[in-house]
């Protein structure tokens, strides 16, 4: 992995930068091939599709800071959104930015459904106007053991919850993303079971760390990255974080979500970081930043243990993993 952050370099002229670069490479490798207007009629439309996915550069303003951020290094934008794990567009890490053109985030629907108050179907741009946009820096850990620090766009999941009124029933709330072939061709594979389901204790989804995504480093989400709007919950690992949601159900029994259906002796229901449990078949004690050389420790919660230790006091961790 290369080392890509001159330190006297904002986030958004890396942005521009890289944005810049990737157009340029571009029209550079299909004038080459081809020439002129012919190559791009020719070109193959998952290539046009995500060149139009990485020209997403509609910028969020007064877009307010939190202290809720971290001031470790941001990782590259070109990491954040070419490394990625979105099983709807294969399985390795690339192929989420090749392939994720063909997810339309707009228009897009939000079904509320459950023990709520207000169900309805919800146009995902009157979700977003229910609070102020943040900018939420935070660690991300995936459970393969790789790290990332990324500068989210979002809402606080709370302020959205609140104004649905979930009943005095709702003890958990169930995230799941869209399920459709034709915008996520991955879904035609047995992998998972589809569509891709997460799922949050009320208290959990109530915590002021968690979020509602809805960009990053200050611009709309990539669809790599879970646009239209996904979920992020920093003290635990990447896979609880639901991409591309299209239905929030709040419910008194706890989800069955999609990893721990696939393999409930490999990953639990909560998923919090913890460096001293142990995935069967490697250490969780260290991880490897993404952009960095070696290794760095794994923190409890994975650093937000302030925030969140005492949702779990009582609880044991080996067996809640
Ligand atoms: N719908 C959906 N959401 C998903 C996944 C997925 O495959 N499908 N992968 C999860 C995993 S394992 C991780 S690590 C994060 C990756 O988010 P990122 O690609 O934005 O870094 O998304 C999570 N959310
Ligand atoms: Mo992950």
């Amino acid at each position: 992995m290369l080392i890509r952050k001159p330190a006297d370099i904002q986030p958004s002229e890396i942005t521009d930068h890289s944005l810049y670069l990737s157009r340029r490479e571009f029209m550079k490798d299909s004038a080459l091939a081809l020439g002129g207007i012919a190559a791009s009629l020719a070109l193959p439309a998952l290539l046009l599709h995500s060149q139009q996915a990485d020209a997403a550069t509609e910028k969020f303003s007064g877009v307010k800071k939190s202290p809720y951020s971290t001031t470790e290094d941001m990782t590259p934008y070109k990491d954040v959104t070419t490394y990625n794990n979105f099983y709807e567009f294969g399985t390795d890490k690339y192929s989420p930015a090749q392939l994720a053109g063909t997810l339309n985030p707009r228009p897009w629907t939000i079904s509320v459904e459950g023990e709520v108050k207000h169900k309805k179907t919800y146009d995902i741009d009157s979700l977003i106007k229910m609070a102020p946009l943040e900018e939420r820096i935070y660690r991300f850990r995936c459970v393969e053991g790789w790290s990332m620090v990324i500068p989210w766009v979002g809402l606080p999941l709370a302020s959205i919850l609140k104004k649905l009124e979930p009943t005095g029933n709702a003890k958990y709330v169930e995230f799941t993303t869209l399920l459709d072939t034709k915008q996520m061709p991955g879904e035609r594979s047995g992998v998972l079971d589809w569509p891709y389901i997460e799922g949050l204790r009320m208290d959990e989804a109530m915590n002021p760390l968690t979020l509602f995504a809805v960009g990053l480093y200050g611009e709309v989400l990539p669809k790599q990255n879970g646009a239209p709007i996904r979920l992020v919950v920093p003290w635990k690992y990447g896979f609880k974080n639901t991409k591309s949601i299209v239905k929030i159900r709040f419910t008194d029994k706890q989800p069955v979500n999609t990893w721990m259906k696939t393999n409930p002796y490999e990953y639990g229901f909560y998923a919090n970081v913890n460096p001293q449990v142990d995935h069967p078949r490697w250490s969780q004690a260290r991880e490897r930043r993404i952009g960095e050389f070696g290794k760095r420790e794994t923190l409890m919660f994975n650093g937000y243990s302030e925030q969140v230790a005492h949702l779990y006091t009582g609880m044991d961790l080996r067996k809640f993993f």
